[in-house]
């Protein structure tokens, strides 16, 4: 059942079990908590109430990827984002960006961010490989296909996890030859992301395909529609979005114990427990 300790990505928090991953959506309609956090001063004590639950880092984004959003313009992303790390990163929290924007990624650096957790993988953004290559910080290389308002049409695959890893290698490869450190670099299945509940499923399935690559795993599945419709009431309503942490820490056990570095979620106390669980129970296998 457990795989080999979790590998670390340099530059970020090394604790000897997988690292959770808080989020924090500076947007108005991110798809489980969009208009929430979208005041700085609302987002910057979720932040930190995040940090205080334990989490290894903070993930601050204002953009939101749900399936069909339209996206903000660059200062409207800069006016939500560029605040929020700036008072994390003061208050001593761990803070990545989530942005496919290189100059969003530069900013957002400057103002004490550690790393950049991009969803396109670099492809969104032409610039953005080349900047993180400069920044000189871990980076979160995402399977991803196309906007959000697009993807779901290119949710079409020969084999979603044989597929999904050759693209992400070429991902990878891009972003060595554009001078990123491997150390720095950790990899994303993307669920969700042109993956319908099936893929999601079979990518999960078959971790160890992704742990092949060579590369830290982290993999986003909090509250994500997959596990509202595994969850469904009888007459076919999905489990509400906030009625999925329970769910969500499950799948940060399982994650754990396969051997995964990092696990990205709304909740982060419930899933810092399972991944504590899960670290424990590993050393007693060994
Ligand atoms: N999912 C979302 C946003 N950012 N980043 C990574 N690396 N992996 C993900 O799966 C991911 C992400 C969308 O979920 P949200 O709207 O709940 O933030």
């Amino acid at each position: 059942m457990f795989s080999t300790p979790p590998r670390y990505v340099d530059g970020l928090p090394q604790p000897a079990r997988c690292l959770v991953m808080g989020v924090v959506n500076v947007t108005p309609d991110s798809f489980s908590d969009g208009g929430v956090w979208l005041e700085p001063t609302a987002a910057i004590a979720h932040g930190t109430a995040l940090s205080a639950a334990g989490a290894d880092l903070v993930d601050v984004g204002g953009e939101s990827t749900r399936p069909g959003a339209q996206r903000p313009s660059v200062d409207v992303e800069l006016g939500r984002v560029i605040p929020v790390v700036s008072e994390l990163s003061a208050r001593g929290v761990v803070v990545s960006i989530d942005t496919m924007r290189a100059s969003v990624a530069r900013q957002a650096v400057d103002a004490g961010a550690s790393a950049v957790n991009d969803v396109s993988g670099g492809l969104a953004d032409p610039a953005m490989l080349g900047t993180v290559a400069d920044l000189e910080v871990p980076y979160i290389v995402m399977h991803w296909r196309a906007h959000s308002t697009t993807m779901q049409d290119l949710a079409t695959y020969d084999d979603v996890v044989t597929d999904v890893c050759r693209e992400l290698a070429e991902r990878v490869d891009a972003a060595l030859t554009a001078g990123i450190a491997p150390e720095r670099i950790a990899v994303d299945p993307g669920l969700g992301f042109a993956k319908t509940g099936e893929h999601n499923w079979e990518l999960l399935g078959r971790l160890a395909s992704l742990l092949d690559l060579g590369f830290p795993v982290l993999l986003g599945a909090s509250r994500k529609t997959f596990l509202g419709r595994l969850l469904a009431s009888d007459d076919g309503q999905q489990r509400p979005v906030t009625a999925r942490d329970d769910a969500t820490a499950a799948t940060s056990a399982l994650a754990a114990a396969a051997g995964v570095w990092c696990v990205r979620v709304h909740d982060v106390a419930r899933s810092l427990d399972a991944v504590q669980v899960a670290s424990r129970w590993a050393r007693s296998t060994r």
